[in-house]
């Protein structure tokens, strides 16, 4: 298979970056032959108060399983992202806000950021927040999801971020989940000029949580929203009462850091934790590498900070870097479809980091709301959270880049913590859709479905043989689900859930899931997920749920649903599941095609045959396979006859 053209480091790149291919490959050796010499440096780059003396102690093997990095170590993550930046740092802007309408911006300096970040850990104390409890934070994409975050940091609380996209039912399950006692959150938030009712939601999730004691309110917008007395109160009005300084409290290298909720293929979502020394080491590491990111430089990452990216891209990696970070409150297309350029111009943006799904979005506009801005001051483009196509990758090379800038497309994972294969800039030849190379350090494998080694050029199940510091310690609540979901499918091995291939120049290229794990416009969803929605719905039986090819999204969502006795299939009732889903899960698990199936394509055992599914939604109807071994063969045509236009 050819892989098409090849983009070589640009000369300048290649002097100016803080690895050239040569250092690379140095760097990977080293890793290999003085693995422990090579990761202590990794964590020496952080500011320990205790500092470590052990560096790795891992073992992916049942009868030992443990991750431990730095764990005689003692350190502060904020301290980290901002005491230790303020000698030299204090007066330059750390965090840049844009806001949704762009009619207002604000910038805090590292000063700033480190006093506003300490009202916020005093008014967690005198809310008896303590080391080691959870907070969950549900707030807009506005400066004051940084400073919580970081004021969780600074006191030893442990933060579990839930998207403002999700809905009450989806955030009191993670509340329930991780029992926090207190919720961080705005009376609304503002989206592509849409109101998100974000205390409404928080009172909506609540009725189902009853160990919430404290709702800490911040005003987004004038509106005045219900406040329940004795629970809920403004944090303008709590941080009048509270110093702008506040002790950090010592950490272990190995105490939780945050919890992030993320799907799998079973079940309801997973608490991913992160702890403190190595997550943030990997972050920040990372951040230097990919992004040949120099301090001051203005970073944009477009990710909301619920999701893992925003949560390394946005505050830890950046802050800990002393970069400057934007923040940006809106979409991409909002007044206008030059949106996310306007805001490049205005703010100067040096580095920019998106997901494909916006790039694929924006490519359909065209050309011209692109070229009528500068960009001049991008020098680097970079990708996260899905496969982008070579046609999307072209076009953000050639048009937003104006040919001229880099494009390091980053694969990794919530449970990774922060990147694990990435082009360097300075260092690696570009193929557009591949993530190249791993960075050092980093040992993918690819086995086949009996975890057979493949070697070569090859394609297969993607593995990681050994840990690197920013590896998720465990699942909230259920360490046996983390061994079981991650080590057991390929003993002894870090099994992805993700596909690849690996051509004849070790490049790689992430082919997607495959797992029931969906990735709908870079959004994680469990297709179990959207099932149990779905059965959740009076007029539904059964339902099975696939994934299929879509223009913008990456991966649409296909509903199969059977109806009970007495139900009518109608295109109300469609409308109804659709509204439903939303509801239960979030406008982004909104399906895209709901069909109908008087039964599902069942084994004699029972067992939803997904693969006929997914080649049903796919349009790939010469390649059902065998369907022979199913309860009733029958079912299969009917599903095709009444196949919706899917794509
Ligand atoms: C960071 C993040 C993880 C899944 C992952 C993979 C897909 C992420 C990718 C990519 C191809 C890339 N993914 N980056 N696929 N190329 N550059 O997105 O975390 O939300 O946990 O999703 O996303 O399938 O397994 P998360």
């Amino acid at each position: 298979m050819s892989d098409g053209e090849v983009f070589p480091v640009p000369e300048e790149w290649a002097k100016r970056a803080h690895m050239d291919a040569a250092a690379y490959e140095a760097a990977c050796r080293r890793a290999d032959e003085d693995p422990e010499g090579f990761w202590r440096e990794v964590g020496e780059r952080l500011d320990w108060i205790t500092p470590f003396t052990q560096v790795k102690d891992v073992s992916f093997n049942r009868e030992d399983f443990r991750i431990r990095w730095y764990a005689d170590g003692a350190l502060n993550v904020s301290v980290n992202c901002l005491d230790r930046h303020i000698e030299t740092r204090g007066d330059q802007v750390a965090i840049i806000w844009e806001s949704d309408d762009g009619q207002v911006s604000d910038k805090l300096t590292y000063r700033q950021l480190l006093a506003e970040t300490c009202r916020w850990a005093n008014v967690l104390k005198a809310k008896g927040v303590k080391k080691g409890d959870r907070v969950t934070i549900y707030l807009p994409m506005i400066p004051a999801a940084a400073a919580a975050m970081l004021a969780c940091a600074r006191i030893g609380a442990v933060h579990s971020v839930v998207f403002g996209g999700f809905s009450p039912d989806s955030l009191a399950g993670r509340i329930q989940d991780c029992d926090s006692r207190i919720v961080i959150t705005a009376n609304e938030g503002l989206r592509g000029g849409k109101v998100v009712p974000l205390k409404a939601n928080v009172d909506e999730a609540l009725k189902t949580c009853p160990g919430v004691t404290d709702v800490i309110v911040v005003r987004r917008t004038q509106t005045e929203v219900p406040m329940t007395p004795g629970r809920d109160e403004y944090y303008g009005d709590l941080k009048k009462t509270v110093p702008d300084t506040c002790d950090p409290e010592p950490m272990n290298a190995e105490d939780p850091l945050f919890i992030l909720y993320t799907s799998g293929s079973t079940g309801k979502p997973k608490g991913v934790l992160h702890t403190t020394g190595g997550y943030l080491a990997w972050a920040a590491y990372t951040h230097e590498l990919v992004f040949d990111y120099r301090p001051g430089e203005v970073f944009w990452c477009t990710a909301d900070v619920g999701w893992v990216t925003g949560h390394s891209y946005v505050v830890y990696g950046p802050l800990a870097n002393a970069a400057t970070s934007l923040i940006f409150e809106g979409v991409p297309n909002y007044p206008t479809s030059s949106r996310f350029w306007e805001v490049c111009d205005k703010h100067k943006v040096e580095i920019f980091y998106t997901a494909p799904t916006a790039i694929r979005a924006l490519m359909r506009e065209g050309e011209e709301p692109v070229r009528r801005t500068s960009r001049s001051t991008i020098r680097l483009l970079g990708t996260v959270g899905e496969p982008i196509n070579p046609e999307a990758w072209l076009w953000y090379h050639r048009v937003v880049g104006e040919g001229r800038c880099p494009i390091v497309d980053t694969w990794w994972q919530t449970e990774t913590g922060a990147c694990l294969m990435s082009p360097l800039p300075g260092a690696t030849p570009l193929k557009p859709g591949s993530c190249t190379r791993p960075l050092p350090g980093v040992k993918p494998q690819l086995v086949d479905a009996e975890g057979k080694v493949l070697d070569g050029a090859t394609s297969g199940n993607l593995c990681l043989t050994d840990s690197w510091p920013g590896q998720m310690r465990t699942v909230y609540g259920d360490h046996e689900r983390f061994i079981v979901t991650y080590f057991t499918t390929y003993p002894g091995k870090y099994f992805t859930g993700d596909g690849a291939r690996r051509d004849e120049d070790g490049y790689y290229w992430i082919t997607g899931r495959v797992d029931d794990v969906i990735n709908v416009s870079g959004h994680r969803l469990g297709t179990a997920e959207i099932e149990s929605a779905l059965v959740g719905h009076e007029a539904v039986a059964e339902a099975a749920v696939v994934g299929y090819p879509h223009e913008i999204k990456g991966q649409g969502i296909y509903c199969y649903v059977t109806l009970k006795v007495g139900e009518h299939p109608s295109e109300a009732l469609q409308a109804d599941l659709r509204g439903w889903v939303r509801r239960e899960i979030g406008p982004f698990a909104a399906p895209d095609v709901i069909q109908f199936a008087p039964g599902l394509p069942k084994t004699r055992s029972g067992k939803i045959m997904r693969r006929i599914l997914r080649k049903i939604a796919e349009d790939d109807l010469g390649n059902l396979g065998d369907t022979s071994t199913l309860a009733d063969p029958a079912v299969v045509d009917d599903l095709v006859a009444h196949r919706a236009g899917a794509s």
